[in-house]
């Protein structure tokens, strides 16, 4: 399947102020590559602002989304949880932030739960996984950054990770666009009516 993004753009921060549109979230440690990944799924190389400083993204950021052909959606960069070097009291920030979030959302139909495919993935996100699960969206692992493993060392690890998780997970890349036409086609068959 072929998706053309017509328009892509800062929507704000409040989703209750926008118009209702199905939502796509992106969660993860800072530093993980949610920014990244949304922009490569967009085709854009910085409406969303990346940075090589963890924790940029304080706040909840919705994009519009316009496909040709396709229904329109929000794409939802989620501030980074679980960074070491945060304040003490960040992580409940983060969580009453995401609680407020996902609570009642009707509209949140994945959560992409983005994990380094380095790195064994933590109790955040599993934290992350139990709240998709419990707002009735579907979540997505998403091993990020898989262009810094060699092809065998990718393989093995996926199958670690997946089995270790007790889920589907799609590697993927910003820089080799990897796993790109899987999350579009993941996010196309959940928001199609
Ligand atoms: N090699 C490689 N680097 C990546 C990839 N995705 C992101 N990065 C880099 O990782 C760093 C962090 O990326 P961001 O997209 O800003 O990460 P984030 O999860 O949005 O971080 P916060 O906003 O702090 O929560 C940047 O230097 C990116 O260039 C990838 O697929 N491969
Ligand atoms: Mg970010």
């Amino acid at each position: 399947m072929i998706v053309k993004v017509r328009d892509a753009r800062y929507a704000g921060t409040i989703y209750e102020k926008l118009p209702r549109l199905p939502q796509v979230a992106f969660a993860g440690r800072s530093n993980v590559g949610k920014s990244s990944l949304i922009n490569a799924l967009l085709n854009r190389k910085s409406l969303v602002k990346t940075s090589k400083q963890p924790g940029k993204t304080k706040n909840i950021n919705f994009f519009r989304v316009d496909l040709v052909d396709l229904p329109s959606l929000y794409m939802v960069d989620l501030p980074g949880y679980g960074y070491a070097r945060v304040p003490h009291g960040m992580k409940s920030a983060w969580d009453g932030l995401a609680d407020r979030y996902f609570r009642g959302n009707g509209d949140l139909k994945i959560l992409m739960v983005l994990t380094d495919i380095r790195r064994a993935p933590g109790p955040e996100e599993l934290v992350a996984l139990n709240l998709a699960r419990a707002s009735g969206a579907k979540p997505l692992i998403i091993a990020t950054k898989a262009d810094k493993l060699t092809y065998s060392a990718k393989v093995r690890r996926v199958t670690e990770l997946a089995a270790s998780i007790g889920a589907m997970l799609i590697p993927a890349s910003t820089t080799t666009r990897e796993g790109i036409d899987t999350i579009w086609e993941c996010i196309i068959s959940e928001i199609s009516p």
